[in-house]
């Protein structure tokens, strides 16, 4: 039996000519991959909050991924880091991660905080440093390969922090060279993603500064290269939606790391400070995916560390703010939008995007939730589960695995 909320809502959808069964089917379809890095203790460079419960190697991650997707649905699989969640028993763990319902998604090969990556690591002036990190890379492939993992997510901190450090062409060779290496050992079944960031560990330059620098790699490198946008690795002003349907136009968008970029990196909640830039970017997301003419692959992944929320809450509360700005997406009366834009009829063509900015959806994600056998509300009905007082109570002392 529906709400009577949930009624009114798809009565008045219906009316502008939209298909609520198939917004139910595709809200139902939506697969958000939660990072292994967000439930184990992690910090920003001034420190690390340690927190109770907290995963304490790739077992105990899986576990809470699991839960993640237990209440929310949509987050059947998770992101593997590399050393983070290194095991010598890869087939056990992936068992294990089958075992619990999920599967093993991205993996991250970490060529960014050993030692020896101090003056970077493909783009390092030292060629053995940076033999190490294609052969980290490859090593990951690998790991791939046992997995069954279709994607490797590739972010490098190489950049310089002064004029005059680096020869700006000579490393662009470096990094090409690398890529090229790491992109020949993928199966046809399998990708690299490019991850961009605008500044940080380099400030005063990155080898992979934006979209353009990671397209021109993914260009060059043909079919198993595409560009991977974070959220987080952008200046302030940039328009994010615009980079997506421009890279989708190209089939050059191969996956999400969502967070925000008012933190400059992981760990702000996704859709927390700027629902509407999220939702604008779920915008072109949709435009694409409803588009008969357009194909896309893209993988829809959470990069975000949690240091200061509940790790487990704080995934819950982020994937359900990635179905509320879907699920306002889906509700686009596209029709209208493009008479709008034919007509140059500004004002019309920004309302049409705000009505359903402004649409309350979560009677529309209830009522999916429900006919998904699940709670309506993920978040409540996870706090009264008892798993946290669980993981407070046995995940007590012992070694931690990962960055902390
Ligand atoms: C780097 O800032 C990044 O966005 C990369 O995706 C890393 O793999 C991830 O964060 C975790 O540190
Ligand atoms: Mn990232």
């Amino acid at each position: 039996m529906s709400d009577i909320r949930y009624d009114i809502l798809a009565n008045d959808l219906e009316k502008q000519g939209l298909n609520v069964d198939e917004i139910r089917n595709n809200l139902k379809k939506q697969h958000i991959e939660t990072p292994s890095w967000g439930y184990g203790n992690s910090g920003t460079r001034f420190g690390v909050f340690h927190q109770e419960g907290a995963a304490r190697n790739a077992a105990e991650r899986l576990e809470d991924a699991a839960t993640v997707h237990k209440y929310t649905g949509v987050s059947p699989t998770v992101a593997l880091h590399i050393p983070w969640d290194q095991t010598d028993n890869w087939d056990g763990l992936q068992q294990y991660a089958a075992e619990l319902g999920i599967g093993i998604g991205a993996i991250n090969p970490n060529v960014f905080q050993d030692q020896i990556y101090k003056l970077g690591s493909v783009c390092n002036p030292d060629s053995s440093i940076r033999r190490t990190a294609i052969d980290h890379m490859l090593e990951c492939v690998d790991i791939m390969n046992i997995t069954g993992s279709k994607d490797l997510s590739l972010w490098f901190a190489d950049g310089t922090n002064f004029p005059g450090q680096g020869d700006f062409r000579q490393r662009k060779h470096w990094m090409e060279e690398a890529l090229k290496e790491i992109c020949d050992a993928l199966n046809d079944n399998q990708r690299m993603l490019i991850e961009y960031k605008f500044f940080e560990p380099g400030f005063y330059h990155t080898d992979l500064t934006d979209w353009g620098t990671a397209y021109v790699m993914a260009k060059k490198l043909g079919s198993k290269a595409q560009v991977l946008i974070d959220l987080g690795h952008h200046p302030l002003g940039i328009n994010i939606e615009f980079i997506v349907a421009y890279l989708i136009d190209e089939n050059k968008l191969g996956g999400f790391h969502f967070n925000c970029k008012k933190f400059a990196d992981d760990d702000l909640t996704v859709g927390s400070i700027n629902p509407q830039e999220l939702f604008l970017i779920y915008n072109e997301l949709v435009a694409a995916e409803l588009d008969p003419e357009v194909e896309t692959d893209i993988a829809y992944m959470i990069d975000q560390s949690h240091n200061l929320k509940p790790k487990v809450e704080a995934s819950i509360q982020s994937v359900c703010n990635l179905q509320t700005a879907y699920a306002k997406a889906l509700i686009v009366d596209r029709e209208s939008l493009a008479e709008a834009q034919a007509a140059g009829e500004i004002i019309d063509a920004e309302q049409i995007l705000q009505r359903a900015a402004e649409t309350d959806v979560r009677p529309l994600l209830e009522q999916v939730r429900l006919e998904m056998n699940l709670d309506p509300n993920p978040l409540t009905a996870y706090r009264k589960s008892g798993y946290f007082e669980k993981i407070s109570k046995a995940r007590v002392g012992g070694e931690s695995q990962g960055w902390a």
